[in-house]
């Protein structure tokens, strides 16, 4: 099996402990926010095109190899007749994560469904449709490493705690509108009154 495109995030020498894999190149505009969140984390990954319909051996290979190689949680993200997930749940134990790319023809309800109607005994733990999903698939991805690595755990508590701050710091929108409509120094592109 070729060399899969491997993302060194930390310092150290780490090998990647989440593989985030997509059906196509044109779901990156998607899945790169779990790619992104993962960086944000510290949180070593890899990323690889992995299609269940054009590339069905590569998809049996690389799940089916990815605990050995010290993945721990894979990210599958789809759209349409997304079977990649579950496809790749079947071959592997480890836990795999669901990102329904919103379609064209669907807005992604087809991909949320393809991938969330697993039969018993196959789980794909479904995440929301599109962006929101694939920056939710990376952080439960690192709460799921977290039990095992504490540097994640407190990566994690670190991003929950700034996410907090930043909601607080403006408790009132309308507020935070009238303030700057008022103060026109601080907003170059308001014009003073003559
Ligand atoms: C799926 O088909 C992919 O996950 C992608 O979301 C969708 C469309 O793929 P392209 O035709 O853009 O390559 O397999």
């Amino acid at each position: 099996m070729s060399k899969p495109n491997v993302q060194r995030v930390t310092g150290g020498d780490t090998r990647p402990l989440v593989g985030i894999i997509m059906g196509s190149t044109s779901d990156w505009e998607t899945m790169e926010h779990a790619a992104n969140t993962l960086q944000e984390l510290g949180v070593p990954y890899e990323t690889r095109v992995v299609s269940a319909h054009r590339t069905p051996d590569l998809l049996f290979e690389y799940a089916a190899s990815a605990e050995q190689r010290g993945i721990e949680v894979i990210i599958a993200g789809a759209g349409g007749a997304a079977h990649l997930p579950g496809m790749t749940a079947s071959k592997t134990v480890l836990p795999v994560l669901g990102v329904p790319v919103e379609s064209k023809a669907l807005k992604g309800l087809d991909s949320l469904l393809s991938i969330a109607q697993m039969p018993g005994g196959i789980p794909v733990g479904t995440l929301a449709i599109g962006k929101a999903g694939a920056i939710n698939a990376a952080l439960l991805a690192a709460a799921m490493l977290g039990n095992k690595h504490g540097e994640i755990r407190e990566a994690l508590r670190k991003f929950r705690r700034a996410q907090t701050a930043k909601v607080l710091a403006t408790p009132n929108p309308a507020v935070a509108a009238l303030k700057s409509a008022i103060a026109p120094a601080e907003n170059p592109k308001r014009k003073k009154r003559a």
